[in-house]
């Protein structure tokens, strides 16, 4: 940096510093390990500058996906907590403790949501506690599954809706009722239906539907406010209870549907198909990274967390193009933290789309990421190639094309053998098997499947008719 940058110091015998310097000093007195960006002039000098000090820098193609790697290495690192002085613990009124013990002892319907802030918490054992000594069902959101392993018993995501709309009494830890809770609100719930609310955060409480009770404060602290209510009087849920047998049936009539769809044979697959293949070989410790629309929600249900902190898709806001950038601040942190350790990106064709040069930033840094991309040829659905073909003899792309179309049978897989790592198009699930065992077997190089699926494969029906009764006749 030129000499006008330099600062000057009180005492002309100290060393000086240049600007760029103190920049990289003070981000490294403030415990900064990892810098996410993209350099150029004048700020080349800072990058070099943190590097110098240890501190990893990651050169991305786009400064959004860099913002969204580096707001994912705070939530897997759990750096936030360790970087300050600890913060003061805060625990909720033993009163409204109190109303909320006797509130769950006395449901017919309980039911617990755990949300990405009990994954923020690091509230997985005192939430765990709770729902086995309560004998409680409990049901994730899309960030908070993992804080209890999905195949836990008490787990009964697959009775997602059914759950949701029967339930009695809910316990939000850390949960939004946002689009993706249906808002709290009926039909997709009992109106009458009783929420408590455990938020470390006092302007999430009362956010679309006001809660019975209240519990301010750290979500691990307060689970264990509650847990000290149920071991003064001791409390479990009855396993045999009707609400029980409603939701185990609902468990199996369900989860028989999605298999039965993942074991069709026809061709080109169906997401059931493919996630239940993925599913067969993912590491119980991978990562798993996921954005798209059907892609996402599909693959949310098939595919299995069992570690907290272990699942990073498109969240409250469903933003498109996270997927990348989540992706690279994961590998960076296993590959620090636990060499061996495999992030799997599972992305939608369309979301793949948003930050797919980010490919030459993994093969830049040769990160262990094996990339998914879940091929329909569009947004939610596209079109065969035949039939695309034939729509072009209509006219022009820009008046024919439908706007959810993307170029059917595209090449994915290219943009990552342009960079050097290894490239898959699959059509079948025996390709797509041997291609994923041949990804998680290769440390050397990241990888890239491009899987083709029916390009108007929808999910599996839903019962609900909640979309047309709301609709003015
Ligand atoms: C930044 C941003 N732009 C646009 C959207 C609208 N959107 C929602 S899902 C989606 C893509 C879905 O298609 P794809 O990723 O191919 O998944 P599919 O449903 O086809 O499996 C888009 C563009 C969004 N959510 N975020
Ligand atoms: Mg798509």
């Amino acid at each position: 940096m030129s000499g006008n940058n330099l600062a000057e110091g009180s005492n002309p015998s100290e060393a000086q510093m240049s600007g760029a310097e103190v920049i990289a000093q003070s981000l490294k007195t403030q415990d900064v390990n990892y810098m996410f960006g993209i350099v150029g002039i004048p700020v080349t000098e800072i990058a070099l500058a943190t590097q110098k000090l240890g501190i990893r820098y990651v050169g991305m193609r786009n400064e959004q996906a860099a913002c969204y790697a580096a707001s994912a290495v705070g939530y897997l690192t759990g750096r936030y907590m360790e970087c300050c002085l600890p913060p003061p613990i805060c625990m909720a009124e033993t009163s409204a403790v109190y109303v909320a013990a006797s509130l769950l002892r006395n449901a017919k319907q309980p039911l617990l949501i755990i949300g990405k802030g009990a994954a923020y918490a690091h509230a997985e054992h005192s939430i765990r506690k709770l729902v086995e000594q309560c004998k409680l069902p409990f049901l994730p959101t899309p960030m908070g599954k993992g804080v209890i392993p999905d195949n836990h018993p008490n787990c009964v995501g697959a009775a997602r809706s059914r759950a949701l709309q029967l339930a009695d009494v809910i316990v939000l830890f850390g949960a939004r009722l946002n689009w993706i809770l249906h808002f709290g609100l009926p039909p997709r719930y009992q109106p009458d239906v009783k929420f408590i609310q455990v938020d470390i955060c006092a302007e999430e409480l009362g956010n679309n539907v006001r809660p019975a009770v209240a519990l301010l404060g750290d979500i691990n602290a307060v689970t264990q406010q509650l847990l000290e209510q149920f071991d003064k009087i001791p409390w479990q849920y009855p396993p045999e209870s009707k609400w029980w047998k409603i939701l185990r049936e609902k468990m199996k009539s369900n989860e028989a549907a999605s298999k039965e769809l993942a074991s069709q044979k026809s061709l080109p697959m169906n997401y059931y198909t493919v996630f239940y293949h993925v599913q067969e070989q993912l590491p119980r410790d991978c990562f798993v990274v996921s954005e798209g629309a059907n892609t996402m929600d599909i693959g949310r249900t098939v595919l299995q967390n069992c570690l907290p902190r272990h699942r990073l898709d498109a969240g409250t806001f469903g933003t498109m193009g996270v997927g990348l950038g989540f992706a690279i601040a994961a590998a960076v942190v296993a590959k620090d933290r636990n060499p061996g350790q495999r992030v799997i990106c599972v992305e939608g064709d369309s979301a793949f789309g948003f930050s797919g040069m980010e490919v030459e930033t993994i093969c830049r840094y040769n990160l262990p990421i094996v990339l998914l991309v879940v091929n329909n040829n569009g947004i939610y659905q596209g079109l065969d190639i035949d039939t695309w073909k034939d729509m072009l003899k209509s006219g022009d792309a820009t008046t024919v094309a439908p706007p959810v179309c993307l170029l059917p049978h595209s090449h994915y897989e290219h943009v990552m053998t342009a960079f050097g790592g290894k490239g898959y198009f699959v059509q079948t699930p025996e390709e797509l098997q041997k291609s994923l065992r041949q990804s998680l077997a290769d440390m050397t190089k990241p990888s890239l499947i491009n899987i083709m699926i029916e390009p108007q494969a929808m999910r599996k029906a839903q019962f609900l008719s909640w979309l047309s009764d709301n609709k003015p006749n």
